[in-house]
């Protein structure tokens, strides 16, 4: 596991113009997970969130409430406190931009970079609406078009100059391309950084940041007619709110800065990496380690949004389901790479199968039958094969775990403990230790014991993700439960000591299923393809006699295939997250031999593996249900 002296996580300022929706709450999840991960291996953490509350968005949309800006933003800051408590959001520091050592701090920081030579005054020429009080941006209107009509109140604009300052983006051009190409995981997913470059690359302009047409906003220091832009006013919290520009805190500053992680939302990655780094530089600061891009939480064709109105209430899902099941829920389903859609169905099915059934139940098998037992205490002084391998398998999960954590991949660090679960749940079942008990009582409280064991090791890494429940089931099982110790060293040591087994009620219950009116099924003539076509796959069963990792390639497995009459292939598989070389030589699969041959790492692809996704979103193989001769085709 990495060794770290401090780890700093921010998530983004939200905009104080409603109460947080579940796309605010899915950011603040992941970073608690993250924050949570590391408190629990004793690293001292410091967890900032907070609120955006300058600028024209916040006040066009308190002069529409009919409210002052101030008095607007400050109702909406209990709700959110409110609800990131209830959802166990353990943040170290609430930040509001409106806050007068933040503001005073903006003040410090635009007088440094004027004192630097990095902002100067220049002037702004643009659309104006008078009436409005607001520039057009360049997508509101045709390149080229004459007074084009206000995008607000459709009365023809004029064009306006006015002075303001500008922050010199372009000197930094190059600076942010080198630092890139030397920091290729500055973020994470790795696409996204290609797409930041290529917009860099394009060219970057000096980027006005104060405006005249507002007031609402940080006061310009030495031009009070100026506010700051409100991006040069947010991004900076990350630093005002460990200390940045504030007399006496410069330790408190120096022990947590730079940020080891920032999570966002794809909508607002070009800010975070060309604006950001590019002030950081101007001021002479080091630049955070990575920025943790996810997805959109969509429902339907849309993003979910405050502005779009189709935005789930956490709050309902809260009294519906319970906070750890929603957390476990958006970390599990929603893979930070991509969009995801957000159905309570879809929670409901995860909640049944992986929290009430695969987790829950083999709790409640195991406490239940060691209580009826009159097991109180388990305790086993040798292991025989089974439980070895289960110890095994225990350990290659938590290590896999850290590395998917590491690399801010939740939903595959949480598939790796599913993997342990699903042998835990197996070998539970195959050694039967009902069958066992007043027959070979030493035999069945080695195999509740061994049992323990196992959910001890899920419930620490789940901890993270559904803190209240994992604190349960640690009491259910006699294992304290304190953080701020290191106890991922505790589940790491050689499997001794003893438990103690308490009853209690399941600790997740299957939900009701919501109601869905039917839709009508559309059939899609188009789509279909005949026979003729379907067989131009050639597809073989074949074994896999070898198989190895691929150096540089954190997705690829290399396999060695026998495919009977079409030979022996080289075959690569993006399985390398859910299989090891051991778990598939041996194994017979489906693959397709008559693909064009693809180069990859420096080597041949023979062919296709066939996969499918499992209910929890990891990847199987597919594989006859029986022996099958290799070479034979699939039909
Ligand atoms: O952009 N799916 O604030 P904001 C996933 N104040 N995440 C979502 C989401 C969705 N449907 N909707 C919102 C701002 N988010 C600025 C940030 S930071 C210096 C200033 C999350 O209230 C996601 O993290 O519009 C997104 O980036 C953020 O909320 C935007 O919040």
């Amino acid at each position: 596991m990495v060794q770290k002296k401090k780890f700093y996580i921010t998530t983004p300022i939200y905009y104080a113009t409603a109460a947080p929706h579940l796309g605010t709450l899915y950011s603040t999840v992941l970073a608690d997970i993250a924050a949570r991960w590391h408190r629990i291996q004793n690293i001292p953490t410091f967890f900032l969130t907070g609120t955006d509350e300058h600028g024209q968005k916040v006040a066009q949309a308190a002069q529409a409430a009919g409210k002052e800006p101030q008095p607007f933003v400050d109702q909406f800051i209990e709700p959110y406190k409110a609800l990131w408590r209830q959802y166990s959001i353990e943040y170290s520091h609430f930040i509001r931009t409106t806050d007068s050592y933040h503001v005073k701090a903006i003040q410090h920081w635009i007088s440094d970079l004027q004192k630097k030579g990095d902002i100067y005054k220049g002037t702004y020429e643009g659309w104006y609406c008078t009436p409005c009080e607001t520039f057009m941006t360049e997508k509101d209107y045709e390149k080229g078009q004459q007074n084009p009509p206000c995008v607000s109140c459709e009365r023809p604009t004029s064009l306006v100059q006015e002075s303001c300052y500008y922050f010199k983006l372009s000197a930094y051009q190059d600076k942010l391309l080198a630092f890139y190409r030397e920091n290729p995981d500055f973020v994470t997913p790795k696409e996204r950084l290609a797409e930041v470059i290529s917009f860099v690359e394009g060219g970057l302009q000096d980027l006005s940041i104060s405006r005249t047409t507002i007031s609402w906003g940080v006061p310009f220091p030495g031009d009070e007619q100026h506010v700051t832009y409100v991006w040069a006013d947010a991004l900076n919290n990350y630093i005002t709110g460990v200390g940045y520009g504030q007399q006496g805190k410069e330790k408190e500053f120096a022990q947590w800065w730079p940020a080891d992680v920032q999570v966002m939302g794809k909508d607002i990655v070009r800010f975070h990496a060309i604006y950001w780094p590019a002030f950081l530089m101007a001021s002479g600061l080091p630049l955070p380690r990575k920025l943790l891009v996810h997805g959109w939480i969509k429902v339907g064709e849309h993003k979910m949004s405050k502005s779009r109105g189709n935005s789930v209430n956490p709050q309902e899902l809260l009294n519906d389901y319970g906070a750890d099941a929603v957390r476990y829920y958006l970390a599990r389903q929603l893979a930070i790479t991509q969009d995801g859609q957000f159905t309570r169905q879809d929670l409901e099915q995860k909640i049944g199968s992986d929290l009430a059934n695969d987790l829950g139940n083999l709790l409640q098998r195991t406490t239940m039958l060691a209580d009826k037992l009159g097991f109180t205490t388990l305790t086993v002084d040798a292991w025989n094969d089974e439980e070895k391998a289960l110890y095994g398998q225990a350990q290659t999960v938590i290590e896999l775990f850290d590395k998917e954590m590491e690399r801010g991949f939740y939903h595959l660090a949480l598939a790796q403990v599913w993997q342990l679960l699903h042998h835990a749940n197996a070998y539970f079942h195959a050694s039967s230790p009902w069958k066992l008990a007043g027959k070979d009582d030493v035999a069945c409280q080695r195999v509740l014991t061994a049992t323990c064991h196992a959910l001890h090791t899920a419930g620490i890494l789940l901890w993270p993700f559904m803190p209240q429940k994992m604190e349960q089931l640690c009491e259910r099982i006699g294992r304290d439960y304190q953080p701020n110790q290191d106890l991922v060293a505790r589940i790491t040591q050689p499997w001794t000591g003893s438990f103690t087994i308490r009853k209690g009620d399941a600790l997740f219950i299957k939900p009701e299923p919501t109601v869905v009116a039917e839709q009508p099924e559309v059939k899609k003539e188009e789509s279909y393809i005949g026979i003729e076509e379907f067989v131009k796959v050639d597809m073989r069963s074949g074994t896999i006699t070898a198989c190895e990792f691929v150096d540089g390639s954190d997705k690829l497995l290399r396999l060695t295939v026998d495919v009977g009459e079409c030979g022996i292939r080289n075959i690569f598989s993006g399985i390398r997250a859910f299989y090891t070389p051991e778990q598939l030589i041996g194994k017979q699969g489906i693959f397709v031999v008559n693909l064009k041959p693809r180069k990859m790492m420096g080597s041949i692809s023979e062919g296709m593996m066939l996969t499918a996704e499992k209910e929890d979103g990891t990847i199987t193989m597919l594989t006859p249900a029986v022996g099958a001769k290799n070479g034979s085709r699939v039909k």
